[in-house]
Parts: C-alpha cells; sequence; structure tokens
C-alpha cells in the first residue's frame, strides 16, 4: 500500500475554489447558489483549515522524531478571538483566499465577519495564554496548549435600560470548523470516594478508590505559526458521561437517572465562570480545573511522548507551566501518578515532579488569591489532599531545619492555613513545587516577592524571576492595523512582524513630515473603520474630527473606571456651568468597554452609571460637537481589533500597585496611541521605554500609595478640598444623569465618599491636570504624531515573541 504524503491543496485562486465548492457541496452538502452566509464561512473555514492540515501533521512527526523539549502550557483560558483572519494571515492565503471568493461571486470581508469568536476566557490572562501560543508557533518552539472546550464562552453582555444584562455565548451553535475532536484519544477522570492502604510486598501502599469519573474528550486546534510552516496544537477538553457510568443505570432500568447523570458529567465543562477575581469556593469550579489538568498530565504522558518512555525523564522532555494557580492541583496528580499508580518512592517523585512545573502569578489582590476548602478537596479528591498534606509536611520540616525555633515563619509558610477556614493555599502549593515562579511586569514581579510571598522568596531567592507580559504582533499590529502595518512595511520591510525591536528603526520617520501626514491618515481611516461598525453593530453615532480616548477592560473597582467617569462629569460641568470658554475646548470622543462579573454588584453600578451619564451628555446640546461618550455593549477580542487602532489616548489608570502588568496597554502604544497612566504593572515599562515627554503620568506610586493607606486614608477630604471633585461628584448625586433621581447613583456615590477602597479621590487632582496636558499636546497635531510614532518606535519590547524568549531563558531551559 503506496502510503502518500499528506498535501495541502494547490495555493492557486483555482485551486482554492476547487477546494471551497468541493467543501460546500460534498463536505456540507449545499449548492453555492442556495447557500446561507454561514454555510460560505464554514466552507471557508475549513478550506484553510485543509491548508494547514498537512503541516500540522507534519509538526507533530517531526517532534515525535527529535523528541525536544516542549512546553505544556496549562491554562484554564483561552481568548482566542476570531480564526480565519489569523489563518489565512499564517498561511499567507488572504489574497487568493479574496480572489477565489470573488471568482464564486462572494465578498471575503462579508464571510469573515460570520465568524463568532471563541470567548474562552475572562479577559487579561486568557488573551495572554492565546498571544503566548501564537508566539510559540511562530517562533517554531514546541508546546501544546492544554485547556477547557467550555460550551458556553464568556457571557455575551447587552444593556437593558443602561444596567448590564448577561446572556448566553452560544459560539458553538452555528457550527464550529476549527476543532478537530479526537474520540480515541479521550481519558477517563475519576473523582470522589476514598482513600484505603495495602500491602503491595513489604511496602505499605495507598490507593484511591473514587466513586465517580467522566471521560474527557479532546478537541485539538491548530495553532499556526506566521508564514513558517509550523502548526502546533492547542488540547481543549470537553466533558462526557462515561458508558459504564449510564449503562448501570440504564440497566437499572432508570433511564430519566441515567440522562440525569449525564448531564451532571457534561455539567463539568458546561460553562466558563465570569468572575477573574475573587473566587468563590464552588466545587464545580475545583471539577473543573482537576478536569481539565488530569487529562492534560495523561496525555502528555500516554499519547504525547512515546511508547515506552521513561518517566524519569519527564522534567527533560517538558515544563508545565501553570497560568496562574487555576492548574495547580496538576502538581498532587502527577505526585499520585508517580507514587501511587508508578509505585515510585515519595522523594524520588518529588524530585522529578517539582522539576516539571514553572507557576505565573497574575494577581496582587489578595481576594484574588485561591483558596480552597480542605472538606471540598477531601471530598472531591481525596487521595490528592493527602498528598498535599504530604508534600507541606515535608516542606514545613526542611523550613523548621533551616530556621530552628522560628515556628511564627513555618506557620506562614505553610501550604495550609486553618485561618479564616481550614483550606489550602494554592498559590503556596505552586511555589513550593514550582522550579520557578514568576510576575508579569518588573513592578508586579517585585511586589510579589516583597508582599505576596515574602518568605518563599527569602527562603528561595533564585526561584523568584520577572517575564514582562508581551502581546501577538500578528493579531494586534499586522492584522488588526492594515494601514500602519503598511506604512511600517513600506519604510522597514516586512521583517518586524516577527522581530519586533525593528520598530525601532521607525525613529527617525518621527521627524518625517510626510510619514507624519500618512500615520494621522491611517489613524483617522481606523477613526472611521470604527465609527462605521458602531453604527452598523450598536446603532451608535459618533461623528466629528475629536480626540479619540480609550478605555477598554474588565470592569474592576481597582482598575478605577470610576476616576474616568468623573473626569467627564467634570469637563461636562465645567461646559454646562460655563466655568470654561468653550473654544478652547479640544474635542473629545470617549469609549468604555467593560464587561462585569454577573455578581459584582458594585461594577454593575459602576456600568449603570458609565450609560446614564452618557444618554446624558449625549444629548445636551450644550456640549454638542465637544463632548461624546460611546459604551459599545460586550467588548470581546473582535470589537479590540476595531478599536484599539482608532485610539488617540489609551487610558491606564488603575491604583498603583493593583494591576499585575495590563496588556491592554502595549496594544495601544504600539499602535500609536499615547498613554495616560499611573505607574502600575507594564506602565511603568512603557514609560521608561517611551520616555516621560511621551507618556502623560499621573497619580501616586506604589509606596505612596502604602504610606496613604497605612496613614489612614480619607476620601472625604479630598471631596471637601477640591471644589473641582466636589461638583462632579454633586452633579452625579444631584440627579443631573438620572432624571432627578438622587439615589439613582447611591451605592457609587457613598462609596467613593466613604471607601474609596482604591482611592480614586486621592488621585483625581493629578489625573485632571494630567488630562490638561492631554488636551495643549493634542492641539499640535504634528508635536502629538511624533509622540504617537515614537510610541510605536519604542515599543517593541512588547512582542510576546519577547515574553517568550524571556521564558525560555528565564525558565523552560533553566
Ligand atoms: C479563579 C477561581 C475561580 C473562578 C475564577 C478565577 C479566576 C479567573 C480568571 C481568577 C482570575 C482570572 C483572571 C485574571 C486576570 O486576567 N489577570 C490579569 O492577567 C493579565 C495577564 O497577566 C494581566 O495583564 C492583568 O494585569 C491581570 O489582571
Amino acid at each position: 500500500l503506496a502510503l502518500a504524503p499528506v498535501t495541502a491543496p494547490p495555493a492557486t485562486v483555482d485551486g482554492f475554489v476547487k477546494e471551497f465548492l468541493r467543501e460546500l457541496n460534498t463536505g456540507q452538502g449545499v449548492a453555492l447558489s442556495r447557500s446561507t452566509v454561514n454555510d460560505q464561512y464554514l466552507a471557508l473555514a475549513r478550506t484553510v483549515r485543509h491548508y494547514l492540515m498537512a503541516r500540522w501533521l507534519e509538526t507533530t512527526r517531526h517532534q515525535r522524531e527529535t523528541k525536544e523539549k516542549a512546553v505544556g502550557y496549562l491554562s484554564a483560558e483561552y481568548l482566542l478571538g476570531r480564526q480565519l483572519g489569523n489563518a489565512l494571515l499564517a498561511t499567507d492565503l488572504g489574497e487568493i483566499a479574496e480572489k477565489a471568493m470573488a471568482a464564486c461571486g462572494l465578498d471575503l470581508v462579508t464571510l469573515r465577519a460570520q465568524e463568532v469568536e471563541p470567548g474562552l476566557g475572562n479577559g487579561g490572562l486568557g488573551r495572554l495564554a492565546a498571544c503566548f501560543v501564537d508566539s510559540l508557533a511562530t517562533m517554531s518552539i514546541p508546546c501544546i496548549g492544554y485547556g477547557i472546550r467550555y460550551e458556553y464562552g464568556i457571557f455575551k453582555q447587552t444593556f437593558v435600560d443602561g444596567r448590564q444584562v448577561e446572556q448566553p455565548d452560544t459560539w458553538l451553535s452555528l457550527g464550529e470548523p476549527w476543532g478537530f475532536p479526537h474520540p480515541e484519544a479521550a481519558v477517563q477522570v475519576d473523582f470522589g470516594g476514598y482513600t484505603e492502604t495495602y500491602r503491595d510486598g513489604d511496602v505499605e501502599r495507598t490507593r484511591w478508590v473514587p466513586s465517580w469519573n467522566v471521560l474527557g474528550l479532546p478537541y485539538n486546534y491548530m495553532v499556526p505559526g506566521y508564514q513558517n510552516g509550523r502548526v502546533n496544537t492547542l488540547r481543549l477538553w470537553s466533558a462526557q458521561a462515561t458508558k459504564a457510568f449510564d449503562l448501570a443505570i440504564f440497566n437499572a432500568g432508570d433511564y430519566a437517572e441515567a440522562v440525569r447523570a449525564q448531564t451532571f458529567a457534561e455539567n463539568i465543562t458546561k460553562v466558563l465562570y465570569p468572575e477573574d477575581s475573587t473566587p468563590q469556593g464552588k466545587e464545580l469550579r475545583l471539577q473543573q480545573q482537576y478536569f481539565f489538568v488530569a487529562c492534560s498530565i495523561r496525555d502528555f504522558i500516554n499519547q504525547v511522548m512515546e511508547p515506552g518512555f521513561d518517566l524519569h525523564d519527564l522534567p527533560e522532555r517538558v515544563t508545565f507551566q501553570l497560568n496562574d494557580t487555576h492548574p495547580v492541583i496538576a502538581v498532587p496528580e502527577l505526585m499520585r501518578i508517580l507514587v501511587d499508580e508508578h509505585k515510585w518512592e515519595w522523594d524520588e517523585a518529588w524530585d522529578v515532579t517539582k522539576r516539571c512545573f514553572a507557576y505565573t502569578c497574575h494577581t496582587l489582590l489578595p481576594e484574588a488569591l485561591e483558596v480552597w476548602p480542605v472538606d471540598l478537596l477531601g471530598r472531591l479528591l481525596p487521595r490528592h489532599l493527602e498528598i498535599i498534606y504530604q508534600i507541606n509536611d515535608a516542606f514545613l520540616a526542611e523550613v523548621r531545619e533551616r530556621f530552628p525555633n522560628d515556628e511564627l515563619r513555618a506557620r506562614s509558610m505553610s501550604i495550609v492555613t486553618d485561618y479564616p477556614d481550614r483550606s489550602v493555599r494554592m498559590a503556596y502549593l505552586a511555589t513550593v513545587a514550582g522550579m520557578k515562579v514568576n510576575g508579569v511586569a518588573a513592578l508586579h514581579s517585585q511586589l510579589l516577592a516583597d508582599k505576596v510571598l515574602p518568605a518563599f522568596s527569602e527562603y528561595w531567592p533564585e526561584k523568584f524571576t520577572n517575564v514582562t507580559n508581551g502581546v501577538t504582533p500578528r493579531r494586534f499590529l499586522r492584522l488588526a492595523n492594515p494601514w500602519l502595518s503598511q506604512l511600517i512595511t513600506d519604510a522597514l520591510g516586512v521583517g518586524w512582524v516577527t522581530d519586533l525591536d525593528r520598530l525601532a528603526e521607525l525613529e527617525p520617520y518621527a521627524q518625517d513630515e510626510d510619514f507624519r501626514k500618512a500615520f494621522r491618515e491611517a489613524k483617522q481611516t481606523n477613526k472611521e473603520r470604527l465609527y462605521a461598525l458602531l453604527r452598523a453593530r450598536d446603532g451608535i453615532e459618533l461623528s466629528g474630527d475629536h480626540l479619540l480616548d480609550v478605555m477598554v477592560k474588565r470592569l474592576h473597582e481597582y482598575k478605577r473606571q470610576t476616576l474616568k467617569i468623573l473626569h467627564i462629569v467634570s469637563l461636562y460641568e465645567q461646559i454646562i456651568h460655563e466655568r470654561v470658554d468653550p473654544t478652547t475646548i479640544t474635542p473629545r470622543t470617549v469609549v468604555f468597554g467593560a464587561k462585569a462579573a454577573p455578581g459584582y454588584r458594585l461594577a454593575k453600578e459602576i456600568i449603570y452609571l458609565i450609560n446614564k451619564v452618557g444618554e446624558t451628555v449625549n444629548t445636551d446640546p450644550r456640549v454638542a460637537g465637544r463632548l461624546q461618550i460611546a459604551f459599545p455593549a460586550n467588548y470581546n477580542v473582535t470589537l479590540a481589533e476595531k478599536l484599539i487602532p482608532a485610539a488617540d489616548l489609551s487610558e491606564q489608570i488603575s491604583l498603583a500597585g493593583m494591576e499585575a502588568s495590563g496588556t491592554g496597554n502595549m496594544k495601544f502604544a504600539l499602535n500609536g496611541a499615547l498613554t495616560i497612566g499611573t505607574d502600575d504593572g507594564a506602565n511603568v515599562e512603557i514609560r521608561q521605554l517611551v520616555g516621560d515627554d511621551n507618556f502623560f503620568g499621573f497619580g501616586m506610586t506604589e509606596p505612596e500609595v502604602a504610606a496613604l493607606g497605612a496613614s489612614g486614608y480619607q476620601p472625604g477630604s479630598y471631596y471637601e478640598s477640591n471644589p473641582q471633585l466636589k461638583a462632579a461628584i454633586d452633579l452625579i448625586a444631584s440627579g443631573a444623569f438620572s432624571g432627578g433621581d438622587r439615589n439613582a447613583f447611591e451605592p457609587v456615590v457613598s462609596n467613593l465618599l466613604y471607601h474609596d477602597r482604591f482611592m480614586a479621590l486621592a488621585d483625581f487632582a493629578s489625573y485632571v491636570d494630567a488630562q490638561a496636558a492631554v488636551e495643549a499636546a493634542y492641539a499640535d497635531q504634528e508635536a502629538w504624531s511624533k509622540m504617537a510614532i515614537l510610541n510605536v518606535a519604542r515599543t517593541g519590547f512588547f512582542s510576546s515573541d519577547r515574553s517568550m524568549r524571556d521564558y525560555l531563558s528565564r525558565i523552560w531551559r533553566a
């Protein structure tokens, strides 16, 4: 039998048309003349998939042959964004596809708009995972991304009378052309039950006797490198009922019970938890975590490694990178496999395990640190709980040996804590087990070591490192901003797409009048494209040649959308009370995008406030042409790709010491927006790189924040002593934005006046000054363009390719 190698269809317009029609006709059973846009989109996606397939098989074969060390990226979230555009770019088939569709009488842009993005993440952490797998594929580095195929991703946000209402995200309902199910590689995952000891020769061993199980069904997604012939794998797991489980019940004659059991199993991957901080200790969430991690470890050992592979070599073949603590249960799982199933000695197993994992922390907020109650863990994963205890005992014994008579220290480092309830601190487990621990920006890594895990960084100083986040220039510059990309390519050639440091060569162009003009034209084109989209998508009418001021990110008190709204209200108040000469005002359009966690009450009140302020401002003739506000619902990756390239001003205004890194900040700077920002997260590094003259910095520094907190912060004193601030808050409280209802915004107003945990009032004056500096700078368009171009030229550092090089040299190859 001749085994012909899998080959891609010919990369010609003709070849593409043939493949497309074959997909549509024989793949889907639809005639072109009778097909819907969705039929056409699906056929197009499957066509592009065919071009990738040969490369994917070749990548997998090559990997098996070379046995190169791989990265196993373990993440509960991947916020991928639309796939088609990226796949066309990676394969360089964009032009061919466009012509091929035209030959069929179809419009590629229309078909691309049909794709529903997989929103399998909440925000920054999930999008970071998607950028990282893109970079690894582009750099030809072996990586398998492991995660969860949620049936419902992040909810769809709608506004009803200005309030957020959530709708389920039915991303799979129109068909999903990018995922390949592999039922033959399904994995069983056990839960519950108890443990028991037994004699095995002359050793006593423990075994886990679980009480129920589910099946993990893998779906493969292709992760194409940028025009390099490489296609890595993203493997997302879907939960299914096991046959044995429901057969037994079926045979007992209880059909309804059997169906219920099936639903129970499939619940595990039903929906993404939409909280991205203050995690509730929900049992289903722990089930999700263990489910995907157990599937992934098993898959890597049994499917990815060659048969007969010696597990002692595992650390030479993989690093499992833990994307926050969500997958940390992988640590006791690997220990369980080695000790219980392979019957290794504890020390031998621990030596291998601790060389297989590294941990990335993404927060500083104490309430965002995951903690699992011992009774819950013990009920769901009794053997894992025992193993965690044993890891902790061995670790604390070591601590006590190194620091005798320092019980306070040992207790402060214990993985298991008794207060407020007996529970497991997952960040501590990850730190003890990981060979490295990293924060996601320089400032964050410093604070992580000094404030969150001080005892551990003292104990293992060499374990702690920083890797500043990055973003993929393919999606967020090349794809999202074709006009600026063309300008850059005209100046530098195409190499910058995979070598973003080359943007530095743009620096002299900031002095070039023609280049600046072309740069402004590109920005204008992006604004018009955005306004057309918002008109069609949301019925939002924006007009005029305004400064476009954008704040897009999850809604959180610490990110301080309220500070932004106070500034807007203040501008409005000054105009309507004729405190400013209207002709001196820089016309400004402010765009918000933000989802609130459904259970986060105050965040939802802030959304309501933004919408109501927008309604009032946008319909008040006194400010017409000077100030307008847009808050399109359901901010997601697809909208980000249109919004970010259009922005003039990027709002990065979190309280210093709270935002671990931010990655939106990087996307804006790379697209030539100037940042107004605090000294927080990666803003610090952006400011250093672009220079103080090209950055609008304001607000307290982290040490100043700490000092103010320690001295007893009183927001009321700022309200009393700053008339501009008082006027803004009073206007909100007066009912001016709520048809006279003085209670409408009471939760937000009283929180600001009496609590203000994130010190918005303390930074208000400084923020307003910085905004005035923005207006002055924007008045000189030539000078502004220079600053904007310098932002692009000096932020190549924030490519996620660079982040990957840092992970390689500091963690994966360390
Ligand atoms: C945990 C347990 C239970 C339920 C939900 C969660 C959960 C889910 C998502 C906790 C946190 C998240 C997401 C956190 C996140 O997105 N953090 C952001 O990570 C970015 C990438 O490093 C940073 O740039 C941001 O600063 C950080 O806020």
